[in-house]
């Protein structure tokens, strides 16, 4: 098998990179020192997390030169993400720090005034009439970045590259560069679907090269950013002990009547391949029982993950148990641990329920001080903010009026049962065993100021009873944060993504129920949401 090296300096999920790797048919053989590098002939540079944190360890280790001295050479090389990233002279996230500087310019933050930062989702990557490494401009990318490099129309061209952007919100940006030997993507092509393998094959194949910059006669350029749809696994151990989805009413998951067994709707990998093949944009699993079973002895949640991240070449999300703990044996194991066995295994992102709840709580008691040492700060440090979702379990309250209480109220169109006119969403931990004092307003400001880079947003009264997504939720909270916000709970038809995209800000939205019972495939969602006119990203064969 014909093979490619990669750098094994940084943590995050290289396994996902990997796996693409394998899929388009070559292997990996990994740089582990400075003196490694000579011996790779094509080289790719992943990155995750800060710039200053990927230029740091590169430099650390001695890496610097030697990558230098790869690409001066002519040999094939890509980077990807913060690998693109670290190819310009310099970045804002981390002022004091030099790039490689292959590239002139430094990049800057996303504006986020008008648009939820980090950028986070299916964009382009459209190099116009030229020719990128199989780029199309009807394609879209996986990109998850705050970060970016602004476009200005001749700018780097005039430099020799030969460039591919998006537009998001009205701030065109660099996309993907290429000269030479040399290519790199701000997007994930391993997390890009079939349009990311067919980047990674041209690369390794050397084809890229052969035709860079030649002019083609593709499609006119396509729009931004897309609605992200979202499958969702809720994986539990049934009575039988199989790890099984399952789906809950208002969070029950077991069948009415007698026995009680717990919903068993099909095997966690078979469904996540399922729902990827049928487009949907990432696959959540959530550890629905996590807070019983010790997460360390849930091999099979590592299991599950390994084998999802084989055949899925979209962001996976894991969610349950991610907390400090205290392992049977009695050693205490960190959140960003678990984490880390996570990111190992194919997840992209982590998500946290209870534990973002209880720091939230113990923000707020600190007057709004933090101290760095959440489980949120510790995984967003580490691997990026875009890593951590904080996923929510709130439940209405209803109130008569306004001021019946110090939360956050709205007026609902949806009075109470004694005709309340107001309510206030709690926040639940356990899997909406118990209720806390704490609304979502609070949760949300206080997780988004230690580093969270996305809401999942559940809903406990709307979960499973296919009734449409809680859209009064969703505008409180998207009023309240800059971080995108995943709307879930709720949906029974694809009438109501579009509803949720149309009459609210949610940046993606969940489905679980819905694709599990087989009513509608998450393809029908986006030709639905399509034909809205709302821009989605559609499967690639
Ligand atoms: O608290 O960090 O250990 O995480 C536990 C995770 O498990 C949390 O993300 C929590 O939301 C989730 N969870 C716990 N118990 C349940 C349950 O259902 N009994 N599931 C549960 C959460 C809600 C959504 C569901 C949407 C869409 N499930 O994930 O997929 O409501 O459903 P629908 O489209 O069918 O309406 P921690």
């Amino acid at each position: 098998m014909p093979h490619v090296y990669l750098l094994d300096y940084v943590a995050g999920n290289v396994r996902s990179l990997v796996n693409a790797i394998e899929k388009v048919g070559y292997s990996v053989e990994w740089i582990r020192s400075p003196e490694d590098v000579a011996k790779a002939d094509k080289l790719i540079l992943p990155g995750v997390g800060h710039f200053g944190h990927c230029m740091g360890q590169l430099a650390a280790a001695g890496y610097v030169p030697a990558i230098r001295g790869h690409i001066e050479a002519g040999k094939p090389f890509m980077g990807i993400c913060v690998g693109l990233q670290a190819l310009f002279e310099g970045s804002s996230e981390d002022p004091g720090v030099p790039g490689f500087g292959l590239v002139k310019g430094r990049l800057d933050r996303f504006d986020d005034t008008e648009k939820s930062v980090p950028h986070i989702g299916w964009n382009s990557a459209n190099a116009g009439r030229r020719s990128l490494y199989d780029l199309r401009p009807e394609s879209k990318y996986y990109y998850v970045h705050s970060y970016k490099y602004p476009y200005v129309a001749g700018e780097l061209e005039g430099q020799g590259w030969t460039v591919a952007t998006g537009t998001y919100g009205g701030e065109t940006f660099v996309g993907a560069v290429a000269k030479e030997n040399v290519v790199a993507t701000q997007f994930h092509p391993e997390k890009s679907g079939v349009a990311g393998l067919r980047l990674l094959k041209s690369f390794l194949s050397g084809e890229g090269i052969q035709t860079l910059g030649q002019a083609t006669h593709g499609p006119a350029p396509t729009g931004g950013l897309t609605r992200r749809v979202i499958a969702c696994l809720d994986v539990r151990t049934n009575d039988e002990g199989d790890l099984v989805v399952t789906k809950g009413d208002q969070y029950d998951v077991r069948e009415k009547g007698d026995g009680r067994s717990v919903r068993n709707l099909g095997k966690p990998v078979e469904l996540a391949r399922r729902y990827y093949e049928q487009g949907a944009d990432e696959v959540t699993f959530l550890n629905i029982t996590s807070f019983r079973d010790c997460p360390l002895a849930d091999v099979p949640m590592l299991e599950v993950l390994r084998r999802a991240s084989e055949s899925v070449f979209v962001p996976l999300t894991i969610g349950g148990g991610i907390r400090d703990t205290v392992d049977v044996d009695g050693t205490e194991v960190s959140a960003l641990e678990i984490a880390t066995m996570y990111f190992k295994s194919g997840a992209d992102k982590v998500s946290i329920g209870s534990d973002a709840v209880l720091a939230a709580e113990e923000y707020h008691a600190a007057g709004g001080n933090l101290f760095g040492n959440t489980a949120i700060e510790q995984i967003s440090r580490a691997y990026g903010s875009q890593a951590v979702v904080v996923s929510v379990d709130p439940k209405r309250v209803y109130v008569p009026k306004a001021d019946a209480t110090r939360h956050s109220t709205l007026k609902t169109a949806f009075p109470g049962p004694k005709g309340e006119s107001h309510c206030w969403y709690a926040c639940t931990i356990k899997g909406g065993r118990e209720t806390r004092d704490l609304d979502v307003v609070e949760l949300a400001r206080a997780v988004e100021a230690m580093g969270a880079g996305e809401l999942l947003l559940n809903c406990i009264d709307r979960d499973g009873t296919s009734a449409g997504f809680d859209l009064e939720l969703v505008d409180q909270v998207k009023a309240a944060v800059r971080i995108p916000v995943i709307a879930s709970s709720g949906a029974g038809n694809p009438g109501h993504f579009a509803e949720v995209f149309e009459r609210t800000g949610a940046d993606a939205a969940l489905g679980a129920g819905i694709f599990h019972r087989g009513e509608y495939t998450v393809k029908q969602v986006k030709d639905h949401l399509a034909e809205r006119g709302l821009e989605v990203r559609m499967f690639e064969g």
